[in-house]
This record gives structure tokens, C-alpha cells and sequence, in this order.
């Protein structure tokens, strides 16, 4: 016999199926032209089934500045999803999850840590964090990576 839960929890990775086939998530990516960095974390969010809108800036702090990333959440690029901000190079399971998060208006991975999606030149991994920032502008973290061992 299937337990309700298990029975809910099946229906709901259906539905999380249906809704992934039907509907690839979009996400506009700031960058400037020479950032190959950049272009390498694009390839993962299509490699992970986005849509990007690939644009290409001249003052990406003007943008920064724009789309309200505070400074001290900087890094490279800047994605725009559902009029949230994604800050860096941000894994494609955080991207998912913001979506789904009302309370968040970005999410950042701050600097460019080795070993972080499109930042994963074969040197050692670093460990690193994905933080989210609510509307009231408090930062929680909202998953770690380990370094290598
Ligand atoms: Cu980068």
C-alpha cells in the first residue's frame, strides 16, 4: 500500500515534470563582451535547460547599480529572472528555487569562487556560498558548497 505522502510527493514531481517540459525557465544575463567566465556559466543554465537572453553591456555596474545588487553581493554577471536579480555565478538548482521564493528579490554568489558553475577551470574547488536577499534587504544563506578535500 502507498502511504498519502508518498502518494502526494509522486504527484508532485509530476507536476513539476509537466510544468519543466511545457515551460524552459527564461533568464536575461548581463555581461561585459570579454567575460568568458561569464559565457561558461551561460552554457550551464542551458546545459540545465534555461532559455537565455544573452546581453551584452559596456558599464555593468551602471546595470548593478539598476537592478538593485548590493555591492558587497558583486561579482561578474548579473541574470534577471521572473525581475529578480542572480548575482555571479549562482548554481542552476538556486535559480529554480528563487523563483519559487516570494520573499527574495536576488540571489549571489559574491566574487567568483573556483569550482562554482562556469568558474570550473580545474583548479582547486573552493567553498563557497548562495545567498538570498529578502524584500527588507536581510541576506540568509541559501545553500553551501564544500571545497575539495
Ligand atoms: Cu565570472
Amino acid at each position: 500500500m502507498f502511504s498519502p505522502v508518498r502518494i502526494a510527493t509522486f504527484a508532485a514531481l509530476l507536476l513539476s515534470g509537466v510544468a519543466q517540459a511545457a515551460e524552459p525557465l527564461s533568464i536575461d544575463v548581463h555581461r561585459d563582451a570579454n567575460c568568458g567566465c561569464c559565457k561558461d556559466w551561460i552554457k550551464h543554465l542551458e546545459a540545465n535547460g534555461f532559455k537565455v537572453n544573452d546581453q551584452v553591456e559596456t558599464n555593468m555596474s551602471a546595470v548593478k547599480q539598476r537592478l538593485g545588487v548590493p555591492a558587497g553581493l558583486a561579482s561578474c554577471h548579473t541574470g534577471v529572472i521572473d525581475g529578480k536579480f542572480v548575482e555571479g555565478h549562482v548554481p542552476a538548482a538556486q535559480i529554480v528555487e528563487l523563483t519559487k521564493r516570494a520573499d527574495l528579490v536576488g540571489m549571489a554568489v559574491p566574487g567568483m569562487p573556483a569550482g562554482s558553475p562556469g568558474m570550473d577551470y580545474g583548479q582547486p574547488h573552493q567553498a563557497y556560498q548562495v545567498i538570498g536577499l529578502s524584500k527588507a534587504g536581510s541576506a540568509e544563506v541559501v545553500a553551501q558548497y564544500a571545497a575539495d578535500e
